[in-house]
């Protein structure tokens, strides 16, 4: 694979990168994507499963689809594209902004991460808030809370809900100061995050998408590269590291 001049020369003088990913970086792990041929919401629409109404409508049905989630995503590994990213880290400062709640970036050793949909693993109780992290749950039935009988529910951000503010907000911050944010794996139709790119395209940083094709982004975007996010992102790792 050539990579255009300019973006080589980026990567040369660049110290500060942002990574801002969504779910097509784990596709190559085996976790399903959401939208596109064999996206989730292909099968399902989007408020029927990721919505608290959905929740108070149906809490087995909602907390059994996300147990059978963590069950797939115990049972992969992190790919050469988490590895890359967190590579990296021996070379840039490098954040990573994931929409993904699936710890795939923390397992392949990335250490500073916002977590924009927050994380499959949290869980906590709808009526007290108590956090509920280590616990592992057996069984598909939604569990209560041990302090007040509520209902415990995953941690993860749900259409119509707030993201958690400090994440956007340092996700955003780290956007503005990045020299480059890549743009891996994401259709950036979901909003706030999807502001995140163009927050730091209005403050100068370089932006380069990596996706399997054109999204909504691509037209304002620097460079985009079209190939997988786990043979794309090794290979710029390769340009660095032989430097
Ligand atoms: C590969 C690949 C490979 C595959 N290599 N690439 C402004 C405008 C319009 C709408 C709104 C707006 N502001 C708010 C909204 C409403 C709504 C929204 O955005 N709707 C649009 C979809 C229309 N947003 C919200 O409701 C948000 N909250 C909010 O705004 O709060 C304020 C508020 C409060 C009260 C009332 C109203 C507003 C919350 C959004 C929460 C999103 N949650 C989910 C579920 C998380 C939990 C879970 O996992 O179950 O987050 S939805 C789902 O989409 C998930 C993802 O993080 C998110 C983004 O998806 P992503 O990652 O981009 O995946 P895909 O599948 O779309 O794309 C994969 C890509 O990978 C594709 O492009 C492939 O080509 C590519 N690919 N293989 C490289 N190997
Ligand atoms: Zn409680």
């Amino acid at each position: 694979m050539q990579f255009k001049d300019q973006f080589r020369k980026k990567l040369s003088s660049a110290k500060k990168l942002v990574f801002f990913t969504g779910a097509g970086i784990s596709a190559e792990s085996g976790i399903a994507t959401f939208r596109g041929a064999d996206g989730i919401w292909n099968k399902m629409r989007p408020e029927e499963l990721a919505s608290f109404s959905a929740f108070m409508k149906n809490p087995n049905l909602i907390w059994e689809w996300y147990q059978h989630r963590r069950e797939i995503i115990h049972k992969v590994e992190p790919n050469a594209g988490h590895k890359a990213i967190a590579e990296l880290e021996k070379y840039y400062d490098v954040i990573v902004v994931t929409q993904n709640v699936d710890n795939l970036h923390k397992r392949a050793g990335s250490t500073k991460i916002f977590e924009l949909h927050g994380n499959i693993e949290r869980n906590f109780c709808i009526a007290c808030h108590t956090f509920v992290s280590e616990k592992q749950f057996e069984g598909n039935e939604v569990p209560q809370c041990e302090k007040c009988g509520g209902m415990i529910r995953p941690d993860v951000v749900w259409f119509g809900e707030n993201l958690p503010q400090d994440q956007f907000s340092g996700g955003e911050t780290a956007a503005e100061w990045s020299d480059i944010c890549f743009v891996v794996g994401t259709s950036a139709v979901v909003y706030p995050a999807a502001y995140i790119p163009q927050s730091a395209k209005r403050a100068g940083s370089y932006l380069v998408e990596i996706n399997i094709e054109p999204t909504e982004l691509s037209r304002f975007v620097d460079y985009s590269i079209i190939g997988k996010a786990g043979d794309v992102l090794p290979k710029i790792l390769k340009l660095i590291s032989q430097k």
